[in-house]
């Protein structure tokens, strides 16, 4: 049996949360997602957290950082800016890391000073101060995979995938942040530890796709921005991430462009079922 401190994400507790529009909604209401992403070496990483976010839902997308000119030859929805984060207009949640290089300490300290949600993944998750996580008033949320979350704890890997709860509990309590932990088995912990540390049931190996992690995080941004509660908005976007790997491969080999397609069935399989 599952102990009681752990429980299983349901399809109908996915279907309750996720925010579908009604008369009254607008962009903004929807949820701006503010996405720092890209650079010279790593433009596609940018594209792909877009498309999650896109597909996950949001209002709008703001772009900050080195995939811009590929970010708009794709999604020519998205609003590019040239400068930093602080000067980027009206954002809901930040997703922070996905393919960045340099400049990630600067672009941390700003989004970090906002008063948002900020998803920190990937290069940005290095650069992370948990004092200057604890001390801010709104929700952070961490997606390491089981190497990043080695680095952040000072073990091996092999000890963050052979305890992966217990990682993600330390990580949690550590950066006063809600974790998610990636790999074959998903798990999102909370920091106030009363809080049982969910389990993905719907991932697949096919996502272990070079872009795949990029894309999570976008779909999370996009359920943050929307005004999801963090372990809400973490365990939901793992979910639909999950579908959709599902739903984009059956049984053949996906690339994490198609995942983040593939998100929008997901959300029709998971709402059709309200
Ligand atoms: P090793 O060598 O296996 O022991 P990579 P990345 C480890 C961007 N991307 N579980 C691995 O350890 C990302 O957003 C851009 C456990 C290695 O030491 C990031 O910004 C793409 N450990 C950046 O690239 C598409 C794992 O981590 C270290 C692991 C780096 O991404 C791809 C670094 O590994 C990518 O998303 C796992 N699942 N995966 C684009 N198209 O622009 C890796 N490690 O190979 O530099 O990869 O950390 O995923
Ligand atoms: P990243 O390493 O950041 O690109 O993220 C990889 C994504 O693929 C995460 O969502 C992982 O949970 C997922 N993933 C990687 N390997 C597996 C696996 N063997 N089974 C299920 N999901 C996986
Ligand atoms: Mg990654």
């Amino acid at each position: 049996g599952v102990p009681a401190d752990v429980e299983a994400l349901q399809h109908a507790d996915v279907a309750r949360l996720l925010p579908v529009p009604d008369a009254e909604s607008d962009k903004y209401r929807r949820g701006v997602v503010g996405i720092v992403a890209g650079s010279a070496k790593y433009p596609g990483a940018a594209v792909l957290c877009v498309a999650g976010a896109l597909h996950g839902g949001a209002g709008a997308v703001r772009c900050v950082g080195g995939g811009g000119d590929a970010v708009l030859a794709r999604h020519p929805e998205v609003l590019v800016h040239d400068g930093t984060p602080g000067g980027a207009g009206r954002v809901q949640a930040w997703v922070i890391g996905p393919g960045l290089d340099d400049g990630v300490a600067g672009a941390l300290d700003e989004v970090l000073a906002s008063d948002v949600p900020v998803l920190v993944d990937a290069d940005a998750l290095g650069a992370l101060d948990p004092v200057a996580v604890r001390g801010r008033g709104a929700p952070v949320v961490l997606t390491p995979h089981a190497g990043e979350a080695a680095r952040l704890l000072g073990v091996a890997r092999e000890e963050v995938e052979g305890r992966r709860l217990d990682a993600a509990r330390r990580l949690a309590a550590r950066y006063g942040a809600t974790v998610l932990l990636k790999g074959s088995t998903t798990v999102v912990a909370s920091d106030a530890s009363a809080v049982p540390v969910r389990v993905n049931p719907t991932g697949t190996p096919w996502l272990a796709t070079a872009g795949s992690g990029d894309v999570l995080a976008g779909v999370i941004g996009s359920l943050l921005a929307a005004g999801l509660a963090p372990v809400d908005a973490a365990s939901a976007g793992a979910y639909l991430h999950g579908l959709a790997g599902r739903l984009a491969a059956r049984g053949v080999p996906v690339a994490a462009g198609d995942v983040a397609e593939g998100v929008r069935g997901a959300w029709g399989s998971v709402v059709g079922a309200r």
